[in-house]
C-alpha cells in the first residue's frame, strides 16, 4: 500500500466520505487511490473556491469534515476566501494540499511556493508531512483536530513522494476532544440575571445554540423569562420556522444594531461572542453592546452550549414541553414588481418543508429572514466571514450532505460571479439545488456604502466600479452553458410560478430574477 491509499483508508475509517477536489500532477497518486480504495466520493470543482466552499456547506449540514484536495500553493490560495468563511462558521474541514516531492523542493520549480504561510491564517492545525510512513498517522491527527463541532480547519501539506511511496497502512481514528461543560455556578448566575432582567434581557445565540435542541431550550427560557432571542447577523446554521421559537437576527448596520440593543440592560451570550460592527465607521464604536448594558457569558462557542441552555431552562423552572414555537404563517403570494420585499415574500410563500436555504442574496435578501419566520421548518445558512462567493459552493456542499432535502441558493449576482463554476458541479452530480439569482446589475451594497460615506453624487469611476450593467450578465445563458436549466423572470407572479415548478422538480435548476 502506498501513502495515498493509507491516507484514504484512514479518512474512511474516521467517517470522512467525501473529497471536494481540484487536483494536479503532485496529487496523482491520491487521485489513483480514490479509485483503488472503495468508499470515498470524489467531487470535482472547477475552481478551488468551489471545493472549499462546498466542504464548508457539507460540514455545516453533516457535522463532520470532508476532505478538500488542492494543488500546491496556487491551487490552495484560490480556495482561501471560502476557508476564511468556513473558519468563521467553525466548520470542520480537512485540506489536503499536494506539494513537490521532498527532494524536488530545493530545485524551486515553477509551482513551488511557501504553502504553510498560505495555510496558517485559515487553519487551526497545519502539518507538513515528512515521510510516507507518518502520513496515515498525520491524517488521523488532522481529522481529530478538525472534528469536534463547532469545528476547525485542518491542513495537511503532503509532498508527492509521500503519496506515492510505500507505507505501512491506515491508522485508526483518534478520539475527538469533547466540549467542555459550563459549570453549575455559571448556569445559576445566568439564571439569576434572566429572572431579574426578564424582558430587559437579550439572549444572543451563536454556534450550537442555533441548532434544533439549542433553539428549543432558548425558546423555553424566553417563554419563562420574557427575554428576547437574537442570533448573530450571519448565522453559520440556524434551525427555524413554524414550531420553532422565533429568533431575530441582529441587524447588519451598527446604528440599527445599537438601536435594537439599547432597550436592554443585559445581554446573555449563548454560543456567540459579544457582537461587533462589521466595519469601523467614523464616530461609531466597534462594540455593539450599548454603554451601560451588562454582558454575561453563558457559553463561548466551543463550550457545550446545548447542555448549558437545557440546564438553564431547567434551572429557571421552564417546563420541558413549554410551547414556544412560532405558528405556521406564510406571506401570501406576492404580485407586481420584483424587489427585495416581493422576492422575500415569494420564497417564504413557496419554500418546502425541511428545505435548506443558503442566503448570499446580499441587499435583495434583507426582508427574507423576517418574512420566513413562520414558513415550514427549515435550515438557514449565511455568509459567515463576509468573503463573497460562498453561496453557490456552500449550497452545493449542503446538497451533497443532504441528498433528500431541497436546497435553495438565494444568491446575489455580484457575489455569485466569484464561484459560478459551482453550477457545473451541481449539474454533474445531479444535486437538488434551486438557485435564485438576484440580477440587480450592480454591487448595490457598495453603492449604499458610498452614500453612507457621504458621496451623494458618485463620479464616473465610482459608478463604474459599482455597476455590473455594461455588459449585462445573462445568468440564464451562463447556467444553461454549465448544464443547469434556467429561466428568467421579471415579475413577482412569474417568480411564484417558476418557483412552484422548480421546487417541485428534482435536480439543479436556476431562476434569474431581473430586479
Ligand atoms: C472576497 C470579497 N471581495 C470583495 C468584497 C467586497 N464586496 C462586498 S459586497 C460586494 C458586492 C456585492 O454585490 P452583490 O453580490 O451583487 O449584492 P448587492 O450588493 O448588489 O445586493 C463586494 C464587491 C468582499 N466582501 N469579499
Amino acid at each position: 500500500m502506498n501513502g495515498a491509499e493509507g491516507l484514504v483508508r484512514t479518512a474512511l475509517a474516521a467517517g470522512v466520505e467525501v473529497c471536494f477536489a481540484n487536483p494536479g500532477t503532485t496529487e496523482m497518486a491520491l487521485v489513483a487511490a480514490l479509485d483503488a480504495v472503495e468508499g470515498m466520493r470524489a467531487v470535482l470543482g472547477l475552481f478551488e473556491g468551489v471545493c472549499t466552499g462546498a466542504a464548508d456547506g457539507y460540514a455545516r449540514m453533516a457535522d463532520k469534515p470532508a476532505l478538500t484536495l488542492t494543488h500546491l500553493g496556487p491551487g490552495f490560495a484560490n480556495g482561501i476566501a471560502n476557508l476564511h468563511n468556513a473558519r468563521r462558521a467553525r466548520s470542520p474541514i480537512v485540506n489536503v494540499i499536494g506539494d513537490q516531492a521532498t527532494w524536488h523542493l530545493a530545485a524551486d520549480a515553477p509551482l513551488t511556493s511557501d504553502i504553510i504561510s498560505l495555510a496558517r491564517p485559515v487553519s487551526a492545525w497545519v502539518r507538513e508531512v515528512k515521510t510516507a510512513s507518518s502520513l496515515a498517522a498525520d491524517t488521523a491527527e488532522a481529522i481529530a483536530a478538525s472534528g469536534h463541532t463547532p469545528g476547525h480547519v485542518s491542513t495537511l501539506i503532503v509532498p508527492s513522494d509521500c503519496l506515492w511511496s510505500t507505507a505501512s497502512g491506515p491508522t485508526n481514528p483518534l478520539p475527538v476532544r469533547a466540549h467542555s461543560r459550563v459549570t453549575d455556578d455559571v448556569i445559576r448566575r445566568t439564571a439569576a440575571t434572566l429572572q431579574k432582567g426578564g424582558a430587559k434581557t437579550v439572549m444572543f445565540l451563536g454556534a450550537q445554540a442555533m441548532r434544533s435542541r439549542g433553539v428549543a431550550a432558548a425558546g423555553r427560557i424566553a417563554s419563562k423569562t420574557g427575554c428576547r432571542l437574537v442570533c448573530e447577523t450571519f448565522p453559520s446554521r440556524i434551525e427555524r420556522g413554524a414550531g420553532r421559537p422565533a429568533v431575530e437576527k441582529l441587524p447588519y448596520f451598527p446604528e440599527q444594531a445599537l438601536e435594537m440593543l439599547s432597550k436592554y440592560e443585559a445581554i446573555v451570550l449563548a454560543g456567540a461572542l459579544a457582537p461587533v460592527a462589521f466595519f469601523g465607521y467614523p464616530n461609531l464604536p466597534s462594540s455593539l453592546i450599548p454603554e451601560g448594558c451588562r454582558t454575561e457569558t453563558l457559553a463561548t462557542p466551543e463550550r457545550d452550549t446545548i447542555a448549558a441552555l437545557e440546564a438553564l431552562a431547567d434551572e429557571i423552572g421552564s417546563p420541558a414541553e413549554a410551547d414556544s414555537g412560532s405558528k405556521l404563517n406564510r406571506p401570501p403570494r406576492p404580485s407586481g414588481r420584483l424587489d427585495s420585499a416581493t422576492v422575500g415574500a415569494a420564497i417564504a410563500a413557496m419554500m418546502p418543508e425541511n428545505c435548506i436555504v443558503m442566503d448570499e442574496a446580499a441587499t435583495t435578501g434583507l426582508p427574507f429572514f423576517a418574512a420566513s419566520a413562520g414558513a415550514p421548518p427549515h435550515t438557514y445558512l449565511a455568509l459567515t466571514g463576509g468573503a463573497i462567493g460562498q453561496g453557490l459552493p456552500c449550497a452545493t456542499g449542503a446538497a451533497v450532505a443532504c441528498p433528500d432535502r431541497k436546497v435553495i441558493a438565494f444568491q446575489a449576482d455580484g457575489s455569485g460571479m466569484y464561484t459560478l463554476q459551482a453550477l457545473w458541479t451541481q449539474a454533474r452530480e445531479g444535486l437538488d439545488v434551486t438557485t435564485i439569482i438576484c440580477n440587480n446589475r450592480r454591487y448595490r451594497i457598495l453603492q449604499v456604502e458610498l452614500a453612507r460615506a457621504g458621496v451623494t453624487e458618485p463620479g464616473h469611476k465610482a459608478r463604474s466600479l459599482t455597476s455590473l450593467a455594461n455588459p449585462e450578465i445573462e445568468w440564464s445563458t451562463i447556467a444553461a452553458g454549465l448544464g443547469v436549466p434556467a429561466v428568467r423572470v421579471e415579475t413577482a407572479e412569474a417568480l411564484c410560478t417558476q418557483l412552484e415548478r422548480a421546487l417541485g422538480e428534482r435536480g439543479p435548476n436556476l431562476i434569474e430574477m431581473l430586479i
